[in-house]
């Protein structure tokens, strides 16, 4: 594998409220369906959320996001043996996905929702995404504040990353996410994009997400709509790539396998 071939993980709501698909796949079969058209698009892995992390979203509570996610996990590993990824906050929930047949657990609160949360990770054996978030969804976005973005996001995961082993996550199942979006300006998003090369430093693989994010209407005004965010998302996806990003999590499969493929080639042609 090239140094620029990042694994696509494809982005499974299944939440009513999900900001850039409106809800469309929140029946099971129509989120299997989903997942398993990523599959086709080549999607290496695919994440299954029932709880938005968007900017302001209410919580859900454990039962009604295990009733959103299980259904779908099964469904999905029933018909592809991939990696599955559930993407939640609560630790009972990640049990549930995992007795489902996820592999990993994408945890936004880093494994602090509650003081279980290390030991379960632990228990689970599962890979476990530790992502940097500021705040809570609800008021992240409410005047975020660094003084130095890059250094203090960088020290946070890799504090948390000392946690979960300390807990008995075994290193190799750990991955760091810089969290693009969450408690961050558009000019954190883009110096922790920008940087992505010193939190690989931290010891640990990165995990990069900017798919359809807000940054990108920032950079673009015209971009109101999630959808018409495409270009942004594929510009930011080949710079984190760039940059050793080794899963980028994205809408828009098809087009980012794609555009990773066009960006080796290159980069293979150079040497
Ligand atoms: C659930 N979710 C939304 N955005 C995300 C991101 O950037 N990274 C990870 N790991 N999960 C995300």
């Amino acid at each position: 594998m090239s140094a620029f071939a990042p694994r696509v993980m494809g982005i499974v709501n299944v939440t009513p409220d999900s900001f850039s698909d409106g809800g469309r796949h929140a029946g099971v079969e129509a989120a299997v369906a989903h997942g398993l058209a990523l599959v086709e698009q080549g999607a290496d892995i695919l994440d299954v959320g029932g709880e938005s992390t968007r900017p302001g979203a209410e919580p859900v509570d454990a039962a009604a996001e295990i009733a959103r996610v299980v259904p779908v996990i099964e469904g999905l590993r029933g018909r592809w043996s991939g990696s599955i990824s559930v993407d939640t906050m609560k630790p009972e929930v990640a049990r549930a996905a995992v007795a489902a047949g996820a592999t990993m657990w994408n945890d936004v609160a880093a494994l602090r929702f509650s003081s279980e949360a290390p030991a379960v990770a632990a228990e689970l054996g599962c890979d476990v995404v530790l992502m940097h978030m500021k705040g809570e969804p609800r008021t992240m976005q409410d005047d975020p504040r660094y003084d130095d973005v890059v250094a203090e996001v960088s020290g946070w995961l890799a504090a948390r990353a000392q946690a979960a082993v300390a807990a008995g996550v075994a290193p190799e199942r750990i991955w760091l996410d810089p969290g693009i979006g969450f408690g961050k300006t558009v000019a954190h998003n883009l110096a922790l994009t920008a940087a992505l090369g010193r939190l690989a430093a931290v010891g640990f693989p990165v995990l990069y997400g900017a798919s359809r994010k807000r940054t990108i209407q920032s950079l673009d005004p015209t971009a109101a709509d999630p959808l018409d965010r495409l270009g942004g998302s594929l510009a930011l996806a080949l710079e984190a790539a760039r940059r050793g990003a080794g899963i980028i999590r994205v809408h828009d499969v098809r087009e980012t396998v794609q555009a990773l493929k066009v960006q080796a080639a290159v980069t293979e042609a150079g040497r």
